[in-house]
């Protein structure tokens, strides 16, 4: 049995929750509506003693790290991995590594400081420096995007789910974007998915 833990408002288990719809898995979902710096789950810490989200149990095998774990979710229930050429996943994961290191750098005081935290303790210098530079990691991504329909063999699949709930992120912010054409096709195929829809859409805040 699969089980997960972490809030539906977390991007990194929306990540994983959105996999989980793709793939057609069943799981259990553990403090689903939990709040931020709370995981209210007895003895979550013997499970995961960071005591961050998300964490996912397979029939005692317990996985954590947002991407860790879609990447396990694509290679144990599709063949992903077996048909495409090692250089074209690289590609995919590197992009799955973009947003979790480069894109959260600058995602997550903006985020925070428009969004989540109180306004008298904004730093408007910090948050529209870190604008500049997520529009900029946004137009490599784009740029990326021309002539590719989705990011790996042209199918739907894990690293679109990365970048896509980080693009949903990004878009939801109230700042000012460039326009990014590649991007609007892309994420509007993404978007349009049930899975996104169910996992994704409304979750912002
Ligand atoms: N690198 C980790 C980051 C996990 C992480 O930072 N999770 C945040 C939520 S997005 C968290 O658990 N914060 C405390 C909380 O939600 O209670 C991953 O990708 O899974």
């Amino acid at each position: 049995m699969i089980q997960l833990y972490g809030r539906r408002n977390s991007i990194n288990v929306q990540k994983v929750s959105w996999a989980l719809c793709e793939l057609n898995l069943e799981f259990k979902w553990h403090d689903e509506y939990g709040k931020f710096g709370e995981v209210n789950v007895e003895n979550y810490e013997k499970i995961n003693p960071q005591l961050i989200v998300p964490t996912l149990d397979h029939n005692g095998s317990v996985i954590k790290q947002s991407n860790a774990i879609v990447r396990y979710l694509y290679r144990k229930y599709t063949d992903v991995y077996e048909i495409s050429k090692d250089e074209d996943i690289a590609i995919a994961e590197s992009w799955m590594e973009f947003q979790t290191t480069d894109l959260q750098l600058n995602m997550t005081p903006i985020f925070w400081g428009l969004v989540r935290n109180p306004s008298e303790d904004r730093d408007q210098e910090l948050i529209d420096k870190n604008i500049i530079l997520l529009n900029e990691k946004f137009e490599i991504f784009d740029k990326f995007l021309e002539g590719h329909e989705y990011i790996l063999n042209n199918k739907f699949g894990m690293s679109d789910i990365i970048m896509g709930a980080a693009s949903y992120r990004y878009l939801s912010l109230p700042i000012e974007r460039p326009n990014l054409l590649n991007l609007k096709s892309w994420y509007d195929k993404i978007s349009n998915r049930d899975c996104f829809k169910k996992n994704i859409l409304g979750t912002f805040g």
